[in-house]
């Protein structure tokens, strides 16, 4: 596959609520979208960092010059092969991290593929099960009583599995209060590194809590402290920052940091190191599963996509369209029936949502 055009579309779709962690609050969803061209195809990839470089390095601003004056020129006119080969990695290899950036073009590669085969994603990535269960992810709240409802609501909504922020000082009553209401919910946290080793017996007072996984609990360039914090719990860690490569994920289950680790297309640089980075865990005993940093219906079709391999094994963060944004920029919108998602299903890109929602384009021809 050859491409012959390149747009690096930003995006800015508002969030209906606030959602925040422990780097920060946002109230809207940043992204950069590629529309990708290829012998009379188009198609679309997505990833999105933050607008700011909060959860990486990475932002909104790095991505579009890191596209236009690095990724664009290497691959454009140039013989890609196939999107499951080598080629694009070969091609974009001189390029120290950005994994995002390489992302969001790989996905516009992956679709392409898609079209032009006429195959659905699922089963170009090589899934196993086209029906996926999906959970949701619940934000720092101002109090415990406003977290309990929304956790009531989700549930209503049938998502299979609820995963809350902490951060210190709001961890273990949070999750006592949640364990006191539902009980045997499927319930997990995310810390987004705002913990430290010191703080282990503080993290292993939620041993008892029958936690499905505590994810990222330590800094976001560890995995050494990670190894050292497994040991002294029984919540299995799950490692979502700290993984960016193949090789990261060989490092970690060799140390013993982490039972699980939760794969975002965007972090480890596309659905082809995805791929690379579910086998390694299969073959090492380590669960996966789909997380997702608030895609539009675009990315999340990648995320899905994933999902359908069979080293799996954990709901997605994978949210209706209406969870976060004020309108979806795909139709059908995302929806689930009972918490689940049929990866079968066919989300068109909407060009007039997707123009409603673009403040910049940039174009690269070779
Ligand atoms: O740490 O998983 C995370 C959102 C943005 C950035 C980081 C994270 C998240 C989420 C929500 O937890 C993921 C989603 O549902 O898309
Ligand atoms: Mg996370």
């Amino acid at each position: 596959m050859k491409l012959d055009r390149l747009d690096i579309l930003h995006t800015c779709i508002p969030l209906n609520q606030t959602f925040r962690t422990s780097f920060g609050a946002i109230n809207e969803q940043h992204s950069i979208v590629v529309k990708a061209y290829s012998d009379g195809l188009v198609a679309y990839g997505e990833a999105c960092p933050f607008y700011a470089p909060v959860y990486s390095y990475e932002c909104i601003a790095t991505m579009t010059a890191v596209i236009r004056d690095f990724i664009a020129p290497a691959v454009l006119g140039r013989e890609l092969g196939e999107p499951a080969g080598p080629g694009y990695a070969e091609a974009t290899d001189f390029i120290k991290g950005n994994n995002h950036a390489k992302a969001a073009v790989e996905t516009a590669l992956w679709d392409l593929e898609s079209e032009r085969r006429g195959i659905p994603l699922w089963k170009l990535v090589g899934g196993t099960n086209p029906k996926v269960d999906v959970g949701v992810s619940i934000g720092i709240q101002p109090t415990v009583e406003g977290l309990l409802d929304k956790i009531a609501a989700y549930l209503g909504e049938g998502y299979r599995r609820i995963k809350i922020k902490i951060e210190p000082g709001k961890d273990l009553d949070t999750v006592k209060a949640i364990r006191a209401r539902f009980p045997d919910i499927t319930l997990m946290v995310d810390a987004n590194s705002s913990y430290e080793l010191s703080h282990a017996e503080l993290l292993a007072g939620l041993d008892g809590y029958g936690l499905l996984m505590m994810e990222q609990p330590l800094a976001e360039d560890d995995i050494v402290d990670h190894a050292k914090l497994q040991s002294q719990i029984s919540t299995p860690v799950c490692l979502d920052e700290s993984i960016h490569t193949p090789e990261d994920a060989r490092k970690a289950a060799e140390l013993g940091s982490c039972k699980i680790i939760n794969i975002k297309y965007g972090r480890v640089g596309g659905i082809r190191n995805s791929i690379r980075i579910h086998d390694i865990c299969r073959a090492a005993g380590i669960g996966n599963w789909a997380g997702g940093m608030i895609e539009t219906g675009i990315g999340q079709r990648f995320k899905l996509a994933i999902s359908t391999l069979p080293n799996f094994v954990y709901a997605a963060d994978i949210e209706t369209s209406d969870r976060f944004l004020v309108e979806d920029v795909v139709t059908p919108d995302i929806m689930h029936v009972n918490g689940y998602l049929d990866a079968n299903t066919d989300y068109r890109v909407d060009e007039v949502k997707l123009n409603r929602y673009t403040s910049e384009v940039t174009i690269c021809r070779p």
